[in-house]
């Protein structure tokens, strides 16, 4: 079958010791999307991710690494915002880099943005295995997050989903005074600053648990979220 063309996307993958996965997905991605950006915008990285990407990108022009590693502020929104200044396509999808967020759904956001939708959420429609804790925090976070939402209207099926679709055009015009640049929820600081006659679009997805690698999640990231629902 033939591929479809994919020059008018970059996949953006914020990426902390993720060496563990970060050939795999690329190599998912490169495989399912003819002429696909990729900017793997990483923190620092003390393991081996940074020279796996920069092997991937002297085979494909197309794959970028954004090192982050001098940078003043660290943090997963900073990452993806930084990234997105350089993008050249009319599309961003981003991601993460474990493999939790499935490369055969990027066709689904995409088809969607083509279509003039603004924003494409990922939606986590079935969330396996998690502890019953890290349960409780997402439910709490997400009825918090839809109070902060409400007053603007901007609700879509997963406002802290990390795996999402956006116009270029929009990302660089959002007001990004009230982003929690440390923080991990990217979708949400933007949802905050759009208007009603933004259209939003839901995708369906099943999260599974990160198979390979450290999670990164822990009170930094939930006293993070906490500050970005009172900016
Ligand atoms: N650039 C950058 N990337 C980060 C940072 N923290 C985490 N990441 C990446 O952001 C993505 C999401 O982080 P995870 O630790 O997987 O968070 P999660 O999916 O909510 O947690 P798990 O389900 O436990 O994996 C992964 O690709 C991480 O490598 C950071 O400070 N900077
Ligand atoms: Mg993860």
């Amino acid at each position: 079958m033939k591929k479809k063309d994919y020059s008018d996307t970059t996949i953006i993958i914020p990426t902390f010791d993720e060496g563990e996965n970060i050939s795999d997905l690329l190599d998912l991605i490169e495989e399912l999307y003819k002429n696909i950006s990729i900017i793997i915008s990483d923190d620092g990285s003390k393991d081996k991710t940074q020279e796996i990407v920069r092997e991937h990108s002297r085979k494909n022009k197309k794959i970028k690494l954004l090192d982050r590693s001098k940078k003043a502020v660290h943090g997963l929104t900073i990452s993806v915002v930084d990234a997105s200044k350089t993008v050249k396509t009319e599309y961003i999808v981003v991601m993460d880099g474990d493999l939790q967020h499935p490369p055969e759904k990027i066709k689904g956001i995409v088809r969607e943005l083509r279509k003039g939708n603004d924003i494409v959420a990922g939606a986590r429609r079935k969330v396996f295995n998690w502890s019953i804790d890290r349960k409780i925090i997402s439910k709490a976070a997400t009825l918090l997050g839809k109070a902060r939402l409400l007053i603007k209207r901007a609700i879509c099926d997963d406002i802290l989903s990390g795996f999402f679709g956006i116009k270029t055009k929009l990302m660089r015009n959002i007001n990004k005074n009230k982003f929690e640049m440390q923080g991990y929820k990217v979708l949400f600081d933007i949802l905050k600053d759009i208007n009603k006659n933004t259209k939003i679009k839901n995708i369906y997805y099943d999260f599974g648990m990160r198979k390979r690698g450290k999670s990164k999640i822990g009170l930094k990231q939930i006293i993070s979220f906490l500050r970005a629902l009172f900016s």
